[in-house]
């Protein structure tokens, strides 16, 4: 018997979301911060084995700040929960949920799990959950992915939603400005990561090489001196780790620039989010 499906994830913003995405299909199709709403839009992560196919569908958190790209993000997860086959439903195991939480799970009706995440943490909390798994050290991914299975629509035969080779719906260019993202919310702190966004302006693919450039994307002057950092050591370091992931991703050498450009406000202008791709 075959099955395939598509699974939600969906949950507070930093509850794992992303990291069990990538932990499931075993590729790095989504970034992953200790920041919050660090996913902007859904995307899709797909595990084919010999007995079923599941498209896996991250979310950015739900949250509840009122900027238009917030707006945008919670519209990607409303969009992601209708017509999925499960919701998988994640709670940072070290915290409770709240009432708005308990009430949202409610209404999620038959087709979900609650999974508890981060279970190799010490001080975990009491709730109820239908698994309890950890994305750092693999435990019970496996029996999740069984539970995942046993909910979807089954087939009697190999019945694929995408080709068996195909593990996202992100483009080569996507997961490149993608990482620049994470880079920079990782190395940076205080106010400017959650300011930044990544527009790839050229991808010249050659036989051996591929000249990528980039635009990190501000608020503020004084935001593209933190990222350009002290006689461009920030910039440096955010690319040289970017270049690490582009050469495995292409498997050829990868000549990266990025440039850092003040778009004031971006966040409260709908034209912008739109034109970032949010
Ligand atoms: N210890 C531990 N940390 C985790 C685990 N899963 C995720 N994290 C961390 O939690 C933070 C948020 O993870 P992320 O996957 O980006 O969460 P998302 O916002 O729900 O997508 C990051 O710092 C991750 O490294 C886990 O299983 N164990
Ligand atoms: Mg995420």
């Amino acid at each position: 018997m075959f099955r395939a499906g598509y699974v939600a994830l969906v949950g507070k913003p930093n509850a794992g979301k992303s990291s069990l995405v990538n932990a499931l299909v075993g590729e790095k199709v989504a970034i992953i911060s200790a920041k919050p709403q660090t996913t902007r839009e859904n995307i899709l992560g797909v595990l084919t084995r010999d007995d079923g196919q599941i498209v896996f569908v991250d979310t950015p958190g739900i949250h509840h700040t009122k900027n238009a790209l917030s707006k945008a993000m919670m519209k990607n997860v409303r969009s992601a929960v209708s017509g999925v086959d499960l919701v998988l439903y994640l709670i940072d195991g070290t915290t409770l949920p709240d009432s708005e939480e308990e009430e949202y799970i409610a209404h999620l009706g038959e087709n979900k799990l609650v999974v508890r995440s981060k279970i190799d943490l010490p001080k975990q909390k009491p709730f109820n959950s239908d698994i309890q798994i950890s994305s750092q050290t693999g435990e019970n991914l496996q029996v999740l992915l069984e539970k995942i299975l046993e909910k979807l629509p089954q087939y009697s035969q190999p019945t694929y939603i995408f080709e068996p080779d195909y593990y996202t719906d992100k483009s080569v260019k996507f997961l490149i400005a993608e990482e620049i993202r994470e880079k920079a919310l990782n190395l940076l702190h205080q106010e400017v990561p959650h300011g930044i966004a990544v527009e790839i302006i050229k991808f010249d693919e050659q036989e051996n090489v591929v000249f990528i450039d980039a635009d990190i994307v501000c608020e503020q002057e004084r935001h593209k001196g933190m990222i350009i950092g002290k006689g461009g050591e920030m910039l440096k370091k955010i690319g040289s780790q970017t270049r690490t992931f582009a050469e495995q991703l292409l498997d050829k050498k990868i000549m990266l620039k990025l440039f850092v450009k003040v778009e004031r406000d971006w966040r409260n202008k709908p034209e912008k989010v739109k034109h970032l791709g949010y």
